[in-house]
């Protein structure tokens, strides 16, 4: 069954180690080194902030950015692999210190909207018509900060000038309701896709569901990838795990809570989630314990799991789950699952 979803993460996700509260563990791997362990761990799609791509590109005229971007792609081509989609990262900067889009400094409303076409520039050149928004200080710390509705209008403005700038492109909006905000204006699924409504072209407005910020905003990942999916708005997926209502951990796929995996794994391939070239992509952190030479297990886990769920999706008696909703003995139903999961 393995071959039938490719798989996809971020360079991110092969990390130093360093957090919050303390710095670098782990020796960088250069991003060349990590190109090749790709293929080795099972992984034929690579997602992209901007600046992994051409990293100093705020330093650089636009061509000198289309010209390093069009070397990643040669590097891409040589590895067998491709970029599933470039993400404009617009929460380093000191222009994006109050938001991006949402900024109420129009300058650096100006700086987000320039930084944006340069990311869709990349994403021409590395030869992906997806572009992942992840509106990570778009929100606010204080309540009385930012007017929500005039915020609301900025992001379609910027979802608008991304459908205007490239036709082709479509627009995977990674919905989380905190970290680093304290709240978020686009916190959940719905909010991503009631936004792209409101927008000149709602077809190239969609999703990108990372479990951990679902579970982040108290709801199920699976019934939001459910709820995507009946919009047709599932364009992609960051598969991770989270223990709890805490700082956003992404941990390997399956690690915390197997039954809430399972259901993941489960409605994506029952509804052929990938039939459409969408990717099954992770965005996993390794512990910060883990040595080096060993530090890329949590992709490697991560994606043996969930191919795993899918065989436990597959091989679920299907009958018997039917029967047991019509009888709606529900208990049964929950011993049938638990079994299953535990291998009996
Ligand atoms: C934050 C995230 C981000 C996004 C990434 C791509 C660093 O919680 O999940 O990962 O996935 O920026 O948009
Ligand atoms: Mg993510």
């Amino acid at each position: 069954m393995a071959g039938e979803f490719r798989f996809s993460f971020g360079p991110w996700n092969i990390h130093e180690g360093a957090d919050p509260f303390g710095p670098a563990v782990r020796d960088s791997i250069e991003f060349g080194k990590k190109l090749k362990m790709y293929k080795q761990l099972g992984f034929d799609g690579v997602q992209f902030h901007d600046d992994d791509a051409v990293p100093g590109m705020n330093e650089l005229s636009g061509e000198q950015i289309i010209k390093k971007a069009k070397q990643v792609h040669s590097i891409l081509d040589d590895e067998g692999l491709v970029a599933e989609f470039i993400a404009p990262r617009l929460w380093e900067d000191a222009r994006t210190i109050d938001g991006a889009y949402t900024s109420n400094d129009p300058s650096c409303r100006e700086y987000a909207r320039q930084r944006t076409h340069r990311t869709l520039d990349i994403a021409n050149a590395l030869d992906t018509k997806l572009v992942v928004l992840w509106l990570a200080r778009e929100g606010t710390y204080l309540r009385e900060a930012k007017d929500s509705k005039v915020a609301v209008d900025r992001i379609v403005e910027a979802l608008n000038d991304i459908l205007a700038y490239n036709p082709e492109i479509k627009v995977a909006i990674e919905a989380k309701p905190n970290e680093p905000m304290d709240h978020t204006y686009i916190p959940t699924t719905g909010h991503a896709i009631a936004l792209g409504l409101l927008c000149d072209d709602p077809s190239r407005i969609g999703a990108n569901i990372e479990s951990a910020h679902a579970i982040l905003a108290g709801l199920d990942p699976s019934d939001e990838m459910g709820f995507a999916l009946a919009h047709k708005k599932l364009f992609s997926v960051h598969l991770n795990d989270q223990n709890g209502l805490k700082f956003d951990e992404d941990k390997t796929f399956g690690a915390v809570d197997l039954r809430r995996a399972f259901n993941q794994a489960r409605i994506l391939d029952q509804y052929d989630y990938g039939r459409g070239g969408e990717f099954v992509g992770l965005d996993v952190k390794a512990m910060r314990t883990q040595k080096l030479e060993v530090s890329t297990k949590h992709l490697s886990n991560s994606r043996a799991i969930f191919l795993r769920l899918v065989e436990l999706a597959r091989s679920l008696d299907k009958n018997r789950v039917e029967e047991l909703i019509g009888q709606r003995d529900y208990e049964e139903l929950d011993m049938l699952i638990i079994n299953h999961l535990m291998g009996k």
